[in-house]
């Protein structure tokens, strides 16, 4: 009986916790709680920890914390404190930016929008904090930094869309609410306002790579998936040798489309296609207002959209 197939039928150790490589002295971060879950092993690592706190981790819950304090506290105030009613109306509560009459300025009265200039103060630290924190983790373990630029291209999307642009536009009433239902307001009346997003041509891009991350995702998935049975998920071992599950699993593309990526392409298409939605995403919502007022008059002037 195969006893190792795939990553869904792992047999599961239990063993003495695995610590990983010695940090160096001075940099002995980690807790050393670990812990077993059968459950997490169905889906992943059965082992939970050992965790890398350091300071920059820390600071970055301490301020994600804040942030979340001011948002929820603000949503409490707004159900006059009432907790049951706070849990009822939760998806429909919002912490509102400042209205236009404020400008840009960072002086607002805190109830009418200096609450959200200050959470979002804080979650951005919190952000940009755990962004040198996956850079450094990277870094300390001798690999390449991809995923913190990666994650970089997704904070640029939140940056745009909660500073960059309202900078530009000299308002922070152009900025995104805090909330679960009014964001979702937020990006419809940003649409109707600006005259369809469908016709900004950057909009369009971003759902191309979006689109194109889920396709290449369930391709790549099931590529590996499809030859588990030969080991296909431990990739090392089969780069070099003929007949392999990595062999089969390009063959496959090769036969049904012509093409195949190698088992090193196919990371950096996933990467590119993710990094790409939300960088094309914020070039086309910092380009809205502040160059292009309305999409569908300007989709028509550059013969994008047709003339009715
Ligand atoms: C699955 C990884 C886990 C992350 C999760 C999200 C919070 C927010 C805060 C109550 C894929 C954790 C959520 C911490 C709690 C408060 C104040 C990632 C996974 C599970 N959105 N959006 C959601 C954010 C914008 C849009 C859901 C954040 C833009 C649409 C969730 C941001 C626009 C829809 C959420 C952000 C926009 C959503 C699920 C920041 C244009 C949905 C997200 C920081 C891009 C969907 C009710 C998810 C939904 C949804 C969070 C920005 C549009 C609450 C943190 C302004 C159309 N968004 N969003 O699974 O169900 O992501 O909404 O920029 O339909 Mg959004
Ligand atoms: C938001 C990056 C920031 C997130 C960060 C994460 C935390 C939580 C918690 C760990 C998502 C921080 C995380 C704080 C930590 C835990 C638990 C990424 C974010 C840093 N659209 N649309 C897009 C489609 C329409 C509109 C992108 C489709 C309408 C606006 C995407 C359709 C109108 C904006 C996309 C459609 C409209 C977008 C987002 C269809 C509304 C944006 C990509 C089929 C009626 C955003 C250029 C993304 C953008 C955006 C898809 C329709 C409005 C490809 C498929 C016409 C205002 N739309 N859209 O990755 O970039 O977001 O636009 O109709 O701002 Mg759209």
């Amino acid at each position: 009986m195969a006893r190792y197939q795939n990553i869904f039928t792992q047999v599961q150790l239990q063993h003495a916790p695995e610590m990983g490589m010695p940090l160096p002295p001075g940099d002995e971060a980690r807790t050393e709680i670990t812990g077993f879950s059968y459950w997490m092993g169905k889906f992943g690592q059965a082992q939970i920890g050992p965790l890398y706190l350091g300071w920059l981790g820390i600071a970055s819950l301490l301020f994600g914390f804040l942030a979340i304090e001011i948002i929820g506290l603000n949503m409490l105030a707004s159900v006059n404190w009432d907790p049951v009613e706070f849990v009822r109306q939760f998806f429909w509560l919002t912490l509102n930016p400042p209205g236009p009459e404020y400008g840009f300025s960072p002086f607002v009265p805190l109830n009418e929008g200096g609450w959200w200039i200050l959470a979002g103060f804080f979650l951005t630290l919190s952000i940009l904090l755990w962004w040198v924190r996956t850079y450094r983790r990277a870094r300390a373990l001798g690999m390449g930094t991809h995923v913190a630029w990666a994650f970089l291209s997704a904070i640029w999307l939140y940056l745009v869309l909660g500073f960059i642009r309202p900078f530009f536009m000299g308002s922070w009433a152009e900025a995104v609410p805090f909330g679960i239902f009014s964001h979702l307001e937020w990006t419809n009346n940003f649409s109707l306002q600006y005259g369809n997003l469908f016709y900004n041509p950057f909009h369009a891009l971003s759902i191309v790579f979006l689109y194109g991350s889920a396709l290449l995702f369930a391709m790549h998935g099931a590529t590996i998936l499809a030859v588990g049975r030969y080991g296909g998920e431990r990739e090392l071992e089969q780069i070099t040798d003929r007949g392999t599950a990595s062999e089969r699993a390009a063959l496959f593309w090769r036969w049904t489309m012509g093409f195949n990526a190698t088992m090193e392409s196919i990371h950096r298409w996933a990467w590119w296609f993710a990094v790409l939605c939300t960088l094309t995403g914020g070039i086309g919502i910092l380009l809205t207002g502040t160059v292009v007022d309305n999409w569908y008059l300007w989709a028509i002037e550059h013969h994008y959209a047709p003339e009715y």
